[in-house]
């Protein structure tokens, strides 16, 4: 039986990557499973989720960088029999997040090599889509943007920097970026679907790896 494909929708906070994801699931129907990162509902996940949601509990940059990376461990054999099983895996975030918004807080030492060694192995997607808009100002007007503790326009400049120089230090041929400025949820998916068929369609062997 083919493998399964591992297909990652990645981006800024806010362009639609959730919205996407369920759209390719939808498309998809039972071929298809779809994960997000963080995931909050493991063990790992509640800490990260406290750390985010609540302001007063502090953890060291590096001990909340590495709960994230542990997150995408804890799911990466499952990920792994899953596509052996045939079914492509949607991820809603994933490696990239994990670096860039570290990486962005600018904390010595924490440089983007620092942040991406403990993912290193893990399984690299066969196409990563990169949702990105013109700016980030219009973040403000988002409902609900500016709870969760990265929700900061300031802090959102420097991820989106910082996410340019992540994929300078990780290449990856299978990478696209989406521009969704201006776009319909519709217009973003007809863009998109091409991509995503394509990479399904495809015979590949074996799996890649960070
Ligand atoms: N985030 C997400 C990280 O800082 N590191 C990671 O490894 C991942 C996967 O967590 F601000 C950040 C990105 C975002 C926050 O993500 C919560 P969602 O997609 O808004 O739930
Ligand atoms: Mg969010």
């Amino acid at each position: 039986m083919a493998r399964g494909k591992l297909i990652l929708i990645e981006g800024l906070d806010r362009t639609g990557k959730s919205t996407q994801s369920e759209k390719i699931l939808s498309a998809l129907g039972d071929e298809a499973v779809l994960l997000k990162f963080p995931d909050r509902t493991t063990r790992i996940g509640e800490l990260i989720n406290q750390y985010l949601t609540d302001s007063n509990f502090e953890l060291p940059a590096q001990s909340i960088h590495l709960l994230f990376s542990a997150n995408r461990w804890e799911l990466n054999s499952e990920i792994h029999s899953l596509l052996e099983a045939g079914k492509h895996v949607i991820l809603d975030r994933y490696v990239y997040s994990g670096v860039a918004y570290s990486a962005a807080k600018e904390i010595p030492g924490m440089d983007i090599s620092w942040c991406f060694n403990p993912d290193k192995g893990l399984l690299k997607p066969d196409l990563t889509l990169f949702f990105s808009n013109q700016d980030s100002s219009s973040l403000q007007d988002r409902e609900g943007f500016g709870e969760e503790r990265y929700e900061k326009i300031e802090f959102q400049k420097r991820v989106r920097h910082t996410f340019s120089n992540v994929f300078d230090h990780i290449s990856d041929p299978n990478r696209a970026i989406v521009d969704v400025s201006d776009r319909s949820i519709e217009e973003v998916f007809r863009y998109i679907e091409p991509l995503f068929r394509t990479v399904i369609n495809k015979d590949l062997e074996g799996f890649t790896y960070f």
